[in-house]
């Protein structure tokens, strides 16, 4: 059977109700059939109800023209060739070259790869695309950081073990070691979180001479407390071992998309919380993972908020979200930035008028922070640029291609931007880079 993710579900229904929104036709679009899907932009893997073939990469004859870029952009490379779905990427910058990882369904399931790449997006000579997860159930939605030290990596992902016509039922979180050469060593996968009812999204930080990890946990009805998600984080070992203290963040309401991040003095986790909507927080707590403070970004209210992520820019936190306060099932991604200690938080501003997706965020450079996600037209890629104030630039980066998952790291050489994608014609990873004047 192929997967894919159930985010796909949710990219038809969107891909079709921006079409039926801005007057085009649907029939340009590649839309699947919607299927039974549970309505989660966070579902982590469904059964493949598409049974279009995919397209050749060559631009769509019928595709709405891109909107203007702020900036230039180098055209796309394609980092993978080989058959069946490749997903899902995840990208670091180590000071010379990229490492990308990403899910990969070459072998017939889905296990999680790894490249390198050079500066321009090239293949490096010698390493190729090697399994570092080689998984008997479907690995997806891996994430990668380096190790405290430099002496290698750490990439986590979840497994489903389990699967029904809705979607995955049990996963687990898993881990696995990287050299510093980018290769897997001889230690099995790290079972951080075993699998129970519940995928789970993993995501990664460095910092503190730590690695911190956050994902979604399932929790038991226990009397007659009903059984609900909560958002986990703790530390992980060089080795991916779990490190005591875990912390359950607001154990008391469902706690759903954690997303983790560092700065010189803290460790925050944005998540969305039911209180009793769709309540986005910025939690803050030290090396040692005792809470500070707990921030709202968002107020709950009825309409829906998913998928937050933070990261710091040097002096601020910086916050984007799929937000759907102006449309039901019609998202636009919200951004905001936060003081250091989490006291002052910014009016949330929309970063784009139309449809977004997936937001991720990178920090760096004259750019100071860029927000990237997927939207309309075309299911492209965009990128906005901040100001260290938190203040959007006009204007964005438009990257013209089929693109959904978009993962953004910050090359310190260069001084660019690098994007990786998913191409959603030919379900295959891109990679693709550019430097903004200011
Ligand atoms: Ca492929
Ligand atoms: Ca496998």
């Amino acid at each position: 059977m192929s997967l894919r993710t159930g985010a796909l579900f949710l990219t038809g229904a969107w891909l079709l109700l921006s079409a039926v929104g801005c007057g085009g036709n649907a029939d340009q679009f590649p839309i699947p059939d919607a299927g039974p899907g549970d309505p989660d932009p966070d579902a982590a893997v469904n059964p493949d109800t598409d049974t279009q073939e995919p397209d050749a990469d060559e631009p769509d004859p019928d595709a709405e023209p891109a909107p203007p870029s702020a900036c230039p952009v180098f055209p796309p490379v394609r980092v993978t060739n080989a058959p069946g779905h490749s997903d899902q990427p995840a990208i670091h910058w180590n000071g010379s070259n990229y490492l990308v990882v990403w899910a990969d369904e070459r072998s017939g399931s889905s296990d999680i790869y790894a490249t390198w790449l050079a500066p321009d997006g090239t293949p490096m000579a010698g390493f190729g695309q090697v399994v570092i997860a080689d998984s008997a159930q479907q690995a997806t939605s891996p994430e990668i950081v380096p190790l405290p030290g430099g002496q290698g990596f750490i990439v986590v992902y979840e497994n489903c073990s389990a699967m029904t016509a809705t979607g995955c039922t049990m996963a687990s979180v898993e881990a696995v070691v990287l050299g510093a050469d980018g290769r897997p060593g001889s230690a099995a996968p790290v079972v951080i979180s075993p699998a129970v009812a519940e995928q789970r999204r993993p995501y990664l930080a460095t910092g503190h001479g730590n690695i911190y990890i956050t994902y979604r946990d399932r929790v038991a009805a226990s009397g007659t407390t009903p059984a609900r998600t909560v958002a986990r984080l703790h530390r992980l070992d060089p080795t991916g071992a779990k490190v005591d203290p875990v912390v359950t963040l607001d154990e008391g309401s469902d706690g759903h998309y954690p997303h983790v991040a560092t700065s010189a003095d803290r460790v925050a986790v944005t998540y969305q919380r039911n209180k009793p909507q769709a309540e986005i927080v910025l939690a803050l707590l030290d090396p040692g993972l005792t809470m500070k403070t707990e921030a709202i970004v968002r107020a709950g209210m009825e309409s829906k908020a998913t998928n937050p992520v933070v990261q710091w820019n040097v002096s601020r936190w910086v916050l984007a979200w799929e937000d759907e306060r102006e449309s039901d099932d019609e998202p636009v991604i919200y951004t905001t930035t936060a003081s250091a200690d989490g006291s002052q938080v910014e009016v949330p501003e929309q970063a784009y008028e139309d449809n977004g997706n997936w937001p991720a965020i990178a920090s760096g450079g004259r750019m100071t922070s860029l927000v990237g996600f997927y939207g309309f037209p075309g299911q492209r890629i965009f990128l906005e640029r901040m100001e260290a104030t938190g203040r959007l630039k006009p204007g964005q980066v438009v990257i013209d291609d089929v693109g959904r998952f978009p993962a953004v790291t910050y090359n310190d050489q260069a001084d660019e931007y690098a994007v990786v994608y998913q191409n959603e014609r030919i379900d295959e990873v891109k990679f693709v880079r550019f430097k903004c004047a200011d």
